[in-house]
């Protein structure tokens, strides 16, 4: 367990945290992956990108059907973030949902995140008629992500052996 601050990230880093609202009637919403200046390019020395996602289902164990939204991690090249195209997805039907892109074994694949501009899709399927929203075809998804260096070479920390 890590905190978001200096002393336990590796520079360069950035975390962010929110959510957005996702309907079968308007399509998918992008959320850019973003540098905490607001800036979109992220670093040569950036080694892992983790992107985590989730809604609270209010069909689930009734009779009714629940959401599908699945999400899908656009890679941009060069720093003006240009000619994204999906490096990496979960499909499945579960509300909680994750995708990295590191080089870092054991996690999945050898894809760098640095160097390159990201973005979040979220791609609703379906969204079902939500009981909690008067009956509005929607989802609250909430939604996070950090990057990090992975060199373990800040002099304030995280030494190495910190995953
Ligand atoms: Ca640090
Ligand atoms: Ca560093
Ligand atoms: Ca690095």
């Amino acid at each position: 367990m890590r905190l978001f601050n200096a002393a336990n990230m590796d520079s360069p880093w950035g975390f962010y945290t929110s959510f957005t609202t996702v309907s079968d009637q308007t399509g998918y919403v992008d959320i850019h992956i973003q540098n905490p200046n607001g800036s979109r390019y992220l670093d040569a020395e950036v080694d892992r990108l983790k992107v985590v996602t989730w809604w609270y289902e209010p069909n689930l164990g009734s009779g009714e059907s629940p959401a599908d939204i699945v999400m899908h991690l656009y890679r941009g090249q060069t720093t003006s973030c240009v000619n994204y195209a999906i490096s990496s997805s979960d499909n499945s039907y579960d509300t909680k949902k994750m995708v990295q892109v590191t080089t870092h074994e054991p996690f999945n694949g050898a894809v760098d995140p640095g160097e390159a501009c990201w973005k979040l899709r979220l791609y609703p399927y379906v969204t079902p008629p939500n009981p909690l929203d008067g009956g509005q075809r929607r989802r609250t998804v909430y939604y996070a992500y950090y990057f990090e260096d992975w060199d373990r070479n800040d002099p304030d920390g995280p030494g190495s052996g910190i995953w």
